[in-house]
């Protein structure tokens, strides 16, 4: 095999977020851009003839362009085994599965998740370790510092691989595996839930549903796992067909991207239960006839449900959530009596709790849940909880959550995203809230008194490690909590992230709509923000 040595020079802009590098695929195709991080990341690692990567991606415009690049950088660093989803596909929970089921040295994935895809839209990249998750800091920070002073890569010459056929293809000592992207994670899922129970439901008519892939990877999987396995008819998987673009759509699993499905939901037509996954596959969206579930209240009741399934039934080791998450799944962990984690938003915070035993379910309020089966969080896994929930206890969706509420009370909750945001408005707004922050603790607005006011420090249990700067929050006497966070994942502007909460105990009272319930404490969290003022704009782009 030729290998050729490319000089090239840094660029200053290849630092991961919260789930890897995401630009503008324009940015991605400039020459070198991802011929350098790539060579980056493998300069960060021990890599021999011993080192094997799993590859694939969503599909996402420049998917198969980008794969057969890292085939080549891969081939002259000099790893052993690539094992490639075929046609370059793999979700991301696939992904997980797949680098643990062949004990690999770690995977790439190729995605911007829920961000849009096409050639003026955006383009991912992100490093997985051997226990299947998202590389931890001290990985990225050393792939960023590799990115800074790289000044060549290594590239084969040799074919472009043919991605499409299954099997084994040889070059030299360099073997590379095709596997069908979704097989494995079938016969996962089939370990984990009780499939013949669910596909009894669903063949009575108990169960109705409708799962929306958006155009995306989960597509496949859904078709392969809930029409064939679980005996859905034919076209209950809808856009179910993964496409570069995503068809034009947003692929984020909300009541604003998934818009089709919300309004079937909500309809004379609706079906027992609805779902929705995102571009690569990790998050879900779960609705019941006229109900939506909000990703914290369906972490907590997945929680105190767990022992009806039977990979849980044994009882659940502990839980955690992002620190914006609600608090909902803490008060199931007191009930239980196990530990619940607070942990910066992003999946690679759970991978050490996972690793050590300490939890076994996670999640996040940005639509991701998943557990120690896989370390990322796992959208179809989620729907199959939730549907072999429904099966066991022929209860209905609202049901579960109306006994849920009643049971331990209901955090009312919602997010407002201002997205696009010009970065020195949103870095002034940062700073007035860190100004206020010594002098909130005390301090009486209407009927919220100020109980704590800091900005979020994580130290993980297991390894010592600090991450500082996760987030400034606000919590109050009364349960109540706004928290103010940048997003780590969008790439244009800054998105303001802002996180609102309120503790309702009382029954009579849980049936509102969030953003009334929630109108005090959005009003407040302007008056200390003042994003609308400084921005003049009326209204966040995305509520969910
Ligand atoms: C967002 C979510 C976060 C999630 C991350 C990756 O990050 O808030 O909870 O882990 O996306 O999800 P940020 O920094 O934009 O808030 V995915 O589905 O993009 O892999
Ligand atoms: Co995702």
């Amino acid at each position: 095999m030729r290998i050729k040595t490319v000089p090239t020079q840094p660029f200053d802009d290849q630092k991961p977020g919260t789930s890897g590098l995401r630009k503008k695929v324009k940015v991605f195709q400039q020459p070198n851009y991802l011929e350098n991080f790539v060579q980056s990341i493998f300069n960060s690692l021990p890599v021999d003839q011993g080192s094997s990567l799993v590859l694939g991606g969503d599909g996402r415009y420049f998917n198969r362009e980008a794969i057969q690049i890292i085939i080549k950088i891969a081939a002259a660093n000099g790893f052993g085994h690539l094992i490639i989803g075929q046609g370059g596909l793999l979700s991301t929970p696939a992904a997980s599965h797949l680098i643990r089921k062949n004990q690999a040295s770690g995977g790439l994935i190729l995605s911007a998740s829920h961000n849009p895809g096409g050639a003026d839209e955006d383009f991912g990249i992100k490093y997985n370790v051997s226990n299947g998750g998202p590389a931890p800091e001290k990985f990225t920070d050393e792939f960023y510092r590799q990115s800074m002073l790289i000044s060549e890569y290594k590239i084969a010459e040799i074919d472009d691989i043919d991605l499409d056929s299954i099997g084994a293809q040889q070059i030299e000592t360099f073997k590379i595996t095709i596997v069908d992207p979704v097989d494995d994670y079938a016969n996962l899922m089939n370990q984990i839930f009780d499939f013949p129970l669910i596909n009894k439901a669903i063949e009575s008519g108990s169960i109705t549903l409708c799962f929306d892939a958006m155009h995306a990877i989960t597509g496949p999987y859904a078709k392969k796992i809930i029409e064939e396995m679980l005996g859905a008819k034919p076209g209950s998987v809808i856009n179910a067909i993964p496409l570069p673009d995503f068809g034009g759509g947003h692929p984020d699993p909300n009541l604003a991207h998934a818009k089709k499905l919300a309004d079937l939901m909500f309809s004379a037509e609706a079906p027992t239960f609805g779902a929705a996954s995102d571009g690569d596959g990790d998050r879900n969206m779960i609705l019941g006839n006229h109900i939506f579930v909000t990703p914290s209240d369906s972490l907590a009741i997945m929680a105190a449900n767990a022992h009806l399934i039977p990979a849980y039934s044994q009882g659940i080791a502990g839980v955690a959530r992002s620190m914006p998450t609600s608090q909902a799944v803490d008060r199931v962990a007191e009930a239980l009596d196990i530990a619940c984690y607070e942990t910066p938003t992003g999946w690679k915070y759970f991978g050490n709790l996972l690793d050590a035993g300490k939890i076994t379910l996670c999640g996040e309020e940005s639509f991701g849940t998943g557990s120690n089966h896989v370390r990322e969080k796992d959208g179809l896994w989620a729907v199959l909880f939730w549907l072999n929930l429904l099966a066991k206890t022929g209860l209905a969706v609202g049901d579960i959550v109306q006994q849920h509420w009643q049971k331990f009370g209901r955090d009312i909750y919602s997010r407002h995203d201002y997205e696009a945001v010009d970065l020195a408005i949103v870095n002034s707004i940062f700073d007035h809230l860190r100004e206020q922050l010594p002098g909130l603790t005390g301090k009486s607005f209407g009927d919220f008194t100020v109980k704590f006011a800091d900005e979020f420090s994580y130290q993980d249990p297991v390894d010592g490690s600090i991450s500082k700067n996760q987030g400034i929050r606000i919590g109050f006497e009364d349960g109540s909590r706004m928290v103010f966070r940048l997003s780590g994942t969008g790439t244009v502007g800054a998105t303001l992230r802002i996180y609102l909460e309120r503790f309702e105990s009382a029954s009579a009272r849980q049936d509102q709509d969030a953003q009334i319930a929630l109108a005090k404490l959005i009003d407040l969290a302007e008056q200390l923000c003042e994003i609308k003022k400084r921005t003049g704009r009326s209204a966040p782009t995305v509520i969910t």
